[in-house]
Formats: structure tokens, sequence, C-alpha cells
């Protein structure tokens, strides 16, 4: 068993509404992980953070706890930079941001989640123009992430927070037009429960370009706690030969501990039963 590693969410400072189960300082986070079982952080930041890599590799060294992405959300949250923008100084800033992301990943050996930073379509936008920017935009960013030797992690997110990538279809074929060799697959089945036909058939469509996985229950609580089926998802990952991250998102409920170690658990939990059938 143990085909992948278990990442857990956090950030320095999350509002309590965000699905990041860990909050406060990155290296008290990294420890705290390693000590619930987590072999790792997933990182939500601005593009101008900056690591203490002696503390980053000290701590690997301690407690084996890496950082297996940085996510860069907090461009368009905070900052208001999409990567598909309309207005040229914040479409530049949005490309400038990520390569930022990009060094900072490509320093400490993580990958690039890019969620909210790709922007949404306005209402009354033309979407092919939009489309046409983005595929532009991620193109440069791709051919640098492969310089920096580092992946760039495209997620599927549900169409009540964003109209481009709901589906994991719609995101290969993207990927595969623009031959963004790079960019992978970052699927959540949190949000995959309410935009896929079958998130099963999902992940095998992603096939080799299934970069990174979150995971969270049907209403965004730990996983465990609803009607997901966490065993087939496994199954699924370990019939594709997923050997990447599979990183719990989740909501604070009943609060943010019990949430992180009733996740790892559960997902053990899982990972074992689907092997003891075998
Ligand atoms: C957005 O809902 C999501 O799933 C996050 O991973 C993006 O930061
Ligand atoms: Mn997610």
């Amino acid at each position: 068993m143990g085909k992948w590693n278990y990442g857990i969410s956090c950030a320095e400072v999350t509002p309590m509404t965000a699905p990041l189960p860990l909050e406060g300082d990155l290296y008290d986070c990294m420890e705290k992980a390693a000590s619930y079982g987590y072999q790792g952080v997933e990182f939500h930041t601005r593009e101008s953070y900056k690591f203490d890599l002696e503390k980053i590799k000290s701590i690997g060294e301690t407690s084996g706890a890496k950082i297996c992405c940085i996510a860069s959300g907090r461009l368009y949250t905070q900052g208001g930079h999409g990567l598909l923008d309309e207005n040229a100084e914040s479409e530049k800033a949005a490309i400038s941001g990520m390569h930022q992301y990009i060094d900072m990943a490509s320093d400490i050996g993580a990958d690039v989640v890019i969620g909210w930073a790709k922007g949404t379509v306005p209402p009354q936008g033309d979407r092919k123009i939009y489309l046409d920017r983005l595929a532009e935009n991620l193109r440069k960013l791709d051919a640098y992430a492969g310089q920096k030797g580092t992946r760039l992690l495209l997620e599927v997110i549900n169409h009540y927070e964003t109209n481009i990538f709901n589906m994991a279809e719609e995101t290969l074929a993207f990927i595969e037009k623009h031959r963004l060799e790079n960019c992978y697959i970052h699927l959540d089945t949190y949000h995959m429960n309410m935009e896929e036909f079958n998130p099963y058939q999902a992940i095998r469509i992603c096939g080799r370009k299934l970069g990174y996985f979150h995971v969270a229950d049907n209403s965004r609580r730990y996983p465990g706690s609803g009607q997901l089926d966490f065993k087939r998802v496994f199954e699924t990952l370990d019939e594709m030969g997923y050997d990447g991250w599979v990183t719990v998102e989740c909501l604070l409920y009943p609060d943010r501990d019990t949430a992180a170690q009733k996740a790892i658990c559960y997902l053990k939990a899982c990972e074992q039963a689907k092997y003891s059938e075998k």
C-alpha cells in the first residue's frame, strides 16, 4: 500500500469559510501535518512569499514533511488578477505573479496549482477571445515551468465558482489542443460530485494527465463524513496508475484539527481496505 502521498491544505491566515484545515505559520503546519500522518502540505499564499529554505530542509529531515504544491488562488481572490483578464495591466500582473509562483515552487521541488488564478469569463464576454488569451498565456507559462522543472496543475472547479474548466473532459481537451506539456489536470472530489456525469470515468478520462487530487466529502466536510465512495475513488486512481498526491481540502467541521485527523484516518482505512481485499 501507499502508492500516493497524503497532503493537507494550509495557509498562514484563512477565512473560516475556506476549505483549508490547517492555519498558522507554514513550518508549524508542516510539523502538525506530519504528526497527524500526512506526508506534506499544500500551501496557499501570495506570489511574493519568501520561503526559509533551510527551515524547510530541516523540517523535512526531522519530520519527513514536504510542501507538495503552492496554490496560486490568492493572486486572483486577493490580488484581483486572472490569466484571461481583458485588462492588459491585470493580465500582465497575473503572468508576472505566476512566474513568481513557479520560481518559488521550483526552489522547493513543488508544483503550482492554478485554480482561481485562471480568472473567469465575464457574463457578456466572448468566450473564444478569453480562452484564446488564456491559452496564449498558459503556453508561455508552460514553457517557463518546463525550464524550471515544475508542473502546472489546472484545477477543475464547479460552475458556481468559475465558468471555465468545470469538467475533466473539457480541461483535457484544452491541454491537448494547446499542447501544454507541463500542465496537468487537478481533480477535486467535491467539484467532481457536482459536475461530472460519472466521477470515476472522469478520473479515467484524464489518464496520464491526472496530476493532482483533492479530497473532501460531498458536503465538503472531511472524507468519511458523507456519502462519497472513497474506496471506489482509490480503486480508480490505482487502476489508472496514479501515484501523485491525494490532498485533503475540506471545511473546518467540527473544527480544524478534528477534521484533519478524521480525514487521514478515514483515507488510510479506505486504502487499507482496498488492498486487503485483493
Ligand atoms: C476551489 O473551490 C478549490 O477547490 C480550491 O482548490 C481552489 O483554491
Ligand atoms: Mn480543490
